[in-house]
């Protein structure tokens, strides 16, 4: 039956809590356990499914995994079992897929799951489910890097197909920042069976999502909406989007090119038989062309013109990043990777000290730099160990710097590059050395992209480096690098990269050098100079190419950056000050300039005039969507820092600003949002107390009494736990509770929050702050 996808319309299921909330369970059972404790229940939802047309059935198995169940009274296996034997109860010819969603823990550097442990998490229910079920679909992930791990936890453990779905928020991204492109291209890279989005929004507001997806894929397409956004009634949420409108929409997205319908949030058998209609319909091709482009989880960068290679992640010459790189002083190298990215659009990194255990060292300096750097990395080793195990960890799509024309190289290099997605650089030389000619180059340029070819590598996943020789050396070589370019941009249409500097070794006034080499490489093909962007000419140079040959059209980008450059200048001789490091989420360096700060100033002008304003410029631009959690996350972890380092110094000048009390509600065992506001909260100095997850209204209680906090903050994931939110603040405020009760949670909304009685909703952590701070002022007022 697969063979259909992509080609005939194909129909998912439905949801399956909002369809368990008609059972009336008893609140704060698991949706999971029910495949133990009740599975009639579920057997009846999965034929209601078959019934209504459903060419797939999803496994009742979204929250099944190591973390979630490590208190459970079931074992992973039993659950896992349960779940499958339930949906092929009643199935014949239905595909059952086996339902798997994120972990419901972050990953560092905000919380502390490693990549490895999310992969390992996720290996463990693959590896009992995969000889029982017909595929995998990976669900509502908002962070594309947990997702990563899933995706190869399938495709390293089976051979059955895995469907890879994200959640995106009214900004077009997710939470950790990736744009539906990004995800495209990601996805894509790691050869996923079908991607898409589901949950979310409702249909209306998921259309400029699935637009932007369609619009760059080459996979087929899965959406699964909600119906709607939710509204509570009588305490249950609903969702209530009409039957005719969802069917509208859907019937919209096929037009468009989706290849497999379903329904999230809401949705019901009616809703999956409605557009069971469409089914075997056919699926619109595409034909997206194929872009070369690099990313991190937050920026996309497409190769074409010209695209800055920063160098200096180098140790060659660098006495400083040797000792770094040999010391591990990963600190030192993020700055100057800060350095480098405010006129690079991509990052080289190269471990390359004699000795240095690379496999090591490369792993961790490309871990610590994606954790703050935006800019896609570029991966230059010779070791394939290194360049594999990079590649594994990397957090979007790198580039593998290099191969060559010698097949030993590609052969080990591609099965990598083509396992995890990576663009590779392809240097014009093979185990006879550098051709002198254009041509000769050319035919190595050629049989690169060729033999790729053989790995499923198309050729906008290589880069041509037309290789740089020293003018010193051989002055007349020069011209043929120029015309190697050429022909592979003409005749191959590949896209081409040089390292510039090489050109000018030995010679006086290298930077003149410098200059009208890449000036003349750019006029003749060149994408994606590897230059020191420190140096200002260089850049300069660019700008005026991309302004002469009407690439920043009306000058947009050389009015604002020549101009500029003068501040960059100074910025750049200067070390960066506490605001910056904050920002960047250095917390040794923050530690120590709030010392150097403190010699000088009072703890309380610290604290008003810099880490207070530091941390609300972080606020908006995470509001502003300049910024995504991770960043948000570890700025505000960077300012606990910063108090830690006051707080020592004035040992009993540690008065909060008041007390909170944080709990997630009964039944539900989500806890990230919590755990994020938590880390806000403490970051504007509020003292939290975090009595966790699945919290009983009593426990709320006693906190209460003992802490008389100055809020209670609550929390819930889940539809289902809506409900007992509602009954721990009629519980709390029928026992005198007089402290403000916030909520929030993925389910809730301002209108739900009056309905349950809470006194506040706050969106978001930054939302309860500046509520929090205008209450407390208030008080402090009144006082
Ligand atoms: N092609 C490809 N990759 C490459 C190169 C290339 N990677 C490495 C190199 N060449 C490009 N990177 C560097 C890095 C450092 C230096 C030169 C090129 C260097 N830096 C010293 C410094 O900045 O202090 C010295 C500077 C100088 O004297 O110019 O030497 O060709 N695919």
């Amino acid at each position: 039956m697969l063979q259909k996808l992509g080609k005939k319309i194909m129909i998912f299921d439905g949801a399956f809590g909002t369809e368990l909330q008609k059972y009336n369970l008893e609140l704060g059972k698991n949706p999971e356990e029910i495949n133990i404790e009740n599975p009639q229940i579920i057997k009846n939802i999965h034929k209601s499914y078959i019934d209504a047309g459903a060419d797939f059935l999803s496994t009742n198995s979204f929250g099944i995994n190591p973390y979630k169940f490590k208190d459970s009274k079931y074992c992973l296996n039993e659950l896992v079992m349960a779940a499958i034997n339930n949906a092929k109860e009643y199935a014949k010819k239905e595909l059952i897929f086996f339902d798997m969603g994120p972990l419901g823990k972050l990953m560092a550097p905000v919380g502390t799951l490693t990549f490895e442990d999310a992969y390992n998490a996720f290996k463990e229910v693959i590896d009992i489910a995969s000889p029982y079920v017909d595929g995998f679909i990976l669900e509502t992930f908002s962070d594309i890097y947990e997702l990563k791990a899933a995706v190869l936890a399938v495709k390293e453990n089976t051979a059955k197909p895995v469907f890879a779905l994200m959640t995106f928020d009214e900004t077009k991204r997710t939470l950790s920042g990736t744009t539906p492109r990004i995800m495209v291209e990601v996805l894509e890279g790691l050869n996923v069976d079908a991607l898409g989005v589901n949950c979310s929004l409702g249909p209306k507001d998921l259309e400029p999502i699935i637009k932007e997806i369609l619009d760059y894929t080459h996979t087929p397409v899965m959406i699964q909406p909600n119906r709607g956004l939710p509204t509570i009634i009588d305490g249950k949420t609903m969702y209530l989007l009409p039957i005719e409108e969802y069917d509208f929409y859907i019937k919209k997205f096929i037009n468009m090119g989706v290849s497999i319908v379903g329904g999230c949030c809401g949705t019901n058998p009616e809703f999956i038989k409605r557009i069971s209609k469409y089914k075997d319909s056919r699926v619109k091709e595409l034909n997206n062309p194929y872009y070369t482009v690099a990313t991190s989880s937050s920026n996309l960068v497409d190769i074409k013109d010209v695209v800055v290679c920063g160098e200096r992640l180098n140790p060659t010459g660098k006495k400083k990043i040797k000792e770094a790189l040999i010391n591990e002083d990963y600190d030192y190298l993020i700055l100057e990777a800060i350095k480098q990215e405010k006129t690079s659009d991509i990052l080289d990194v190269n471990v390359g000290v004699p000795k240095i255990d690379e496999v090591k060292v490369m792993k961790n300096v490309i871990t610590k730099l994606q954790e703050v750097i935006k800019a896609p990395l570029v991966i230059d080793s010779s070791n394939i160990f290194a360049i594999e195990n990079a590649a594994r960890i990397y957090n979007g799509i790198p580039i593998i710097n290099s191969v060559n024309g010698d097949y030993e190289v590609m052969d080990k290099i591609f099965p990598v590059a083509k396992k995890y997605g990576c663009l590779v650089i392809g240097l014009t030389l093979d185990n006879s050395g550098v051709p002198k000619t254009a041509i000769e180059r050319f035919l190595i340029a050629k049989r690169i992209v060729e033999h790729a070819k053989k790995y499923g590598i198309n050729k906008n996943k290589i880069i041509i480096d037309t290789l740089t020789l020293t003018a010193s050396a051989e002055q007349e070589l020069v011209k043929e690098t120029i015309k190697a370019l050429n022909l592979v941009t003409s005749e191959l249409n590949v896209k081409t990269t040089l390292g510039v500097s090489n050109v000018s070794f030995g010679l006086p006034n290298r930077l003149l050098l410098n200059k009208t080499f890449l000036t003349l490489a750019m006029h003749n093909g060149l994408n994606m100079p590897i230059i020191n962007p420190c140096e200002e000419e260089m850049i300069e140079v660019i700008l005026a190419y991309k302004a002469l040959n009407n690439i920043d059209v009306n000058f947009v980008d050389y009015i604002s950056k020549v101009n500029s450059n003068v501040d960059t200048k100074n910025n750049m001789s200067n070390s960066l000050d506490l605001p910056q490091l904050i920002k960047m989420g250095l917390k040794q360096e923050v530690s120590i300039k709030t010392k150097e700060l403190l010699e000088n100033l009072d703890a309380i002008n610290v604290i008003n005039d810099v880490l207070i304003p530091t941390l609300n410029e972080i606020g908006e631009n995470y509001d502003k969507g300049k910024i995504f959690l991770p960043q948000l996350m570890m700025g505000a972890e960077a300012v606990k820092e910063a108090f830690k380092v006051i707080s020592d110094k004035f040992p009993k000048s540690d008065n909060y600003k008041g007390t909170i009390i944080m709990a997630t509600v009964k039944g539900d065992i989500h806890d990230i949002g919590k755990n994020i506001i938590k880390v806000i909260l403490e970051s504007y100095s509020y003292k939290v107390i975090d009595l966790g997850k699945d919290v009983s209204k009593e426990t709320i209680l006693e906190a209460y009494l003992k802490y008389k906090p100055n809020a209670i903050g609550l929390s819930a994931l889940m539809t289902t736990t809506v409900l007992s939110m509602e009954e721990t603040i009629k519980f709390l405020k029928q026992n005198k509770c007089i402290s403000p009760i916030f909520v929030g949670g993925a389910v809730l909304t301002k209108d739900i929050s009056k309905e349950i009685n809470a006194d506040y909703y706050s969106k978001d952590a930054l939302e309860f702050v500046n509520i929090l701070n205008s209450i407390i002022e208030v008080n402090d007022g009144k006082n």
